[in-house]
């Protein structure tokens, strides 16, 4: 432990009380207590810190590092807390002072540095490789606003910075002396000198990049990686003084603003690339600060660049950090006097990239003009790495252009990095076993068959350490009871827990600990929202990215077409329940904006009307994010995973909400697949278009919404109701969303799947009152869900991907 005991710990806080703000305890702000105690458990971690570093280098062990433009961290403190294993030493020990840790951990400001699922999962796989003992290691930027604040204004999404470095981050570290230059613009100058072409890059404008490190503290095991996110700064002078001079103070800044932009805000959408210039500046910033690190700090313990590839391994998070590899390239062949050959071949072992959607939308791509004046030298690689990949094609495919211009890493004018990714790197992989699929099969197919043994499958994962250890301890106290706590080390034990399925105690205890979550969760919407929600309801609950494909316009069309059939006969016999929303859309996506006001406007005219009798509620949580995420899971009855078939790669609340004891109501996309494979189609309430039909309908121009209105009364009436004025006095505010389904074909499928899941709604509400046959179902979930802890997909990447021998190359084991 990092100190003697509860009394030892009162004297250290209060010592590092004194010392930040030279007051008395009493004296002193809930904001300065919680910084006290961030920056005391900091100190305890930096001892664990320097250890784990100095063990790496000793060993000699093959070093990881996950390259992420985003990394959805949430708070801290308490994950610290619980690694280290002194949570409820340091509560009893503050609770002497007067101090109630709870208190001081809901002060702590989320760090989200990401959008959603993408950040969320680095941030799991972050956790995974400490608590593994794993050498590994993130890599991002240190965005000064994170994913904007969400408020909800009369009952329309506004978006404000997310200024969280306002107050503060005890976590972090500046190491100004690790920082490094990275180049934008100029020109590329070439001689020939002893039979070698050199390349020299001039007229460039230097940018300094820092960084901050956080560590990530392992369970209970003495490891601490890091999580290293760079900053732009200006280097040398901050201020032009030939404009500063002529009092032009405005414009003497832009120099200093220009360069603090590249760090300085996270792009707010997931699922669309924009290609704007700032993103590829942020992009380059990312991976040459990073490699460059790198490589020195590799060549200082000593070891030689010809081996990179046997110590280091990169991994993308999706193409965003593509360029790693033109930059990887660079350096070992501008700096450190490589061949190109031996260049490639190091970096192509070195690199290995994940996909994370198939909306081609999102696929970025970037216009050569742009790419090349702004990277040149980073460009002429890129070039050439084409030439000869197209040179091999050609060989394969003689003849066929349309073939090679398919694979090409440059067509019709544009830099397409995911081909980029798959060229330049050893190993492809999905997130979930039928997005590999569709990946190697449709998306990726040209690559698939030319090169079949880079593409694999790491079905997703999430820490069980955050997502059940953390957020739900009542749940983890009933299973250690039950079953042990193996399962915190070896997830997969929970499987244990399935022995109870018949056992009516154990359906109590459950019943028991969810109803207490829900009171918790009431509580908290009564204090956001000042509703008042029914803790025996059933919690119906979609959390996610707003978006036209994960449908919560089906899950809203649901709520309308009960809401009508309330009104008709309000006696209607159904479990009473509470439709519970969060999350947020890009704010350049008005679609997605109206949904939002669709949901808002729904609950307030259902919950303001006395004929439901309360046996419907709607409530939207505004600022969705990782702690109110842990807020609202545990409290769960149904999750809702209803994305159209194919579109969602793998979903990670799916499996979140499991682990919690909710139920899932699901299409067969994704990773819901997998659970099903789990628990068995009886154990879930699956509907809708498989991804086979969703394919072929696409295939030939989708289908007609129109006929299925017809046929369907539901249907044209909530159709109806979108345009009418029912919930919304300005009659165009749904327009979009009726267009978007009758205008534009209804490209997801809403219509089409609404009758099957209303289906399978009215299943979940039969069972939800055969009180047995639910918590039987709830048990079998539970006892199936360690699989999809992160610690098993990162043993998987660890031995099928980075190379390393688990467990040889761990410290804990
Ligand atoms: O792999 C993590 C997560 C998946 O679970 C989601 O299904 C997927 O939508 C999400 N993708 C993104 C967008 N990525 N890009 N580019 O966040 O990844």
């Amino acid at each position: 432990m990092c100190f003697l005991d509860k009394e030892s710990f009162k004297k250290d806080y209060e010592e590092k009380f004194s010392e930040l703000f030279g007051i008395e305890l009493s004296e002193g702000t809930e904001y300065n207590k919680y910084e006290a105690l961030g920056s005391l458990i900091r100190d305890y971690i930096a001892k664990m810190w320097i250890n784990t570093e100095k063990i790496y280098q000793k060993s000699g062990v093959k070093q990881i590092y996950y390259f992420s433009m985003e990394f959805l961290l949430g708070r801290l403190l308490v994950s610290n807390l619980i690694n280290l294993g002194i949570r409820e030493i340091c509560q009893e020990a503050l609770n002497d002072i007067g101090i109630d840790l709870k208190e001081l951990e809901e002060l702590e400001h989320d760090q989200g540095l990401g959008n959603g699922g993408l950040g969320r999962l680095a941030a799991c796989f972050l956790d995974s490789m400490a608590s593994l003992g794993i050498p590994g290691h993130g890599c991002g930027i240190r965005f000064k606003y994170g994913f904007f604040e969400q408020k909800i204004i009369g009952g329309n999404q506004v978006e404000y910075p997310d200024n969280w470095l306002k107050d503060n981050n005890v976590w972090e570290i500046r190491r100004a002396d690790k920082a490094v230059v990275v180049k934008f613009g100029g020109t590329v100058n070439m001689e020939k000198s002893e039979g070698r072409l050199i390349f020299t890059h001039v007229n460039y404008e230097p940018v300094l990049a820092v960084p901050y490190d956080t560590p990530i503290v392992g369970y209970k095991n003495g490891v601490v990686n890091n999580l290293r996110l760079w900053s732009a700064e200006p280097l040398g002078k901050e201020i032009d003084f030939s404009y500063f001079r002529k009092g032009d103070f405005l414009k003497a800044m832009e120099y200093k603003n220009s360069i603090e932009a590249i760090s300085q805000v996270l792009y707010p959408d997931d699922s669309f690339e924009e290609g704007r210039i700032l993103r590829l500046k942020q992009e380059y910033f990312l991976v040459s600060a990073g490699i460059q690190r790198i490589v020195k700090n590799y060549k200082k313990a000593g070891h030689n660049i010809r081996d990179f590839h046997e110590k280091i391994a990169i991994h993308i998070n999706d193409t965003h950090p593509a360029l790693a590899i033109p930059e990887l390239m660079r350096i070992l062949m501008d700096e450190e006097g490589l061949g190109w050959d031996e260049a490639f071949m190091i970096t192509e072992h070195t690199i290995s990239y994940t996909n994370h959607t198939i909306l081609s939308e999102a696929m970025e791509k970037w216009p050569v003009d742009t790419f090349k004046s702004l990277l040149p030298r980073i460009y002429m690689i890129v070039e050439e790495l084409n030439e000869r990949f197209c040179r091999g094609l050609w060989n394969e495919y003689t003849g066929q252009w349309d073939k090679i211009s398919r694979m090409a890493i440059i067509s019709d004018g544009y830099v397409r990095m995911d081909r980029l990714a798959i060229v330049g790197s050893h190993s492809v992989n999905g997130v979930a076993k039928i997005h590999t699929e569709i990946l190697k099969k449709k998306v990726m197919a040209d690559f698939y068959y030319y090169t079949p043994h880079k593409f694999n499958n790491k079905t997703n994962g999430i820490s069980h350490r955050r997502w059940l250890i953390q957020a739900n301890p009542d749940l983890t106290s009933l299973l250690k009871e039950t079953i042990g706590d193996s399962f915190i080390n070896h997830p997969t034990d929970i499987n244990y827990f399935q022995k109870y399925a018949d056992d009516p105690t154990i359906h109590q205890r459950l019943y028991d600990i969810k109803r207490s979550n829900k009171l918790k969760l009431c509580d908290y919407i009564m204090k956001t929202c000042n509703i008042k929600v029914d803790p025996d309801s059933l919690f119906d609950v979609q959390i996610k990215r707003i978006h036209a494909y994960k449908r919560q316009t089906l899950n809203a069309f649901h709520i309308m077409d009960l809401y009508n059939r309330l009104i008709e006969n309000p006696d209607l016999d159904i479990q009473p329940r509470t439709f519970i929303f969060a999350g947020k859309a890009a704010p350049s996506y008005y679609l997605a904006k109206k949904i939002i006001t669709l949901i808002n406007r729904l609950a307030e005219k259902i919950n303001n009307d006395a004929r439901v009798k309360d046996k419907i509620k709607v409530v939207f949580l505004d600022n969705y994010r990782v702690s109110l995420a842990e807020k609202i899971i545990p409290a769960a009855d149904l999750s809702e995973q209803i994305s159209t078939a194919t579109k969602e790669a793998s979903g990670t609340g799916n499996m979140k909400f499991m682990m919690n004891g909710a139920l899932t109501i699901a299409t067969l996309d994704g990773a819901n697949i997998e659970i099903k494979d789990l628990v068995g189609e009886n154990n879930m309430f699956i509907f809708g278009l498989k991804s086979e039909e969703v394919l072929k309908y696409s295939q030939y121009g989708g289908y007609s919404p129109v006929e299925i209105m017809k046929e369907d009364d539901r249907i044209r009436r909530i159709s109806q109701d979108l345009i009418n004025g029912m919930y919304s006095s300005d009659f165009s505010d749904f327009l979009a969303i009726y267009d978007s389904l009758y205008k534009y074909n209804d490209e997801y499928f809403v219509l089409k799947d609404f009758s099957s899941y209303v289906d399978a709604q009215a299943e979940v509400d039969k069972v939800y009152r055969d009180f047995n046959k639910w918590y039987k179902m709830v048990v079998i979930n539970i006892a199936n869900s360690g699989t999809f802890s992160s610690d098993r997909t990162i043993k998987e990447y660890a031995t099928g991907i980075w190379g390393l021998r688990y467990p040889d190359n761990i410290l804990n084991e």
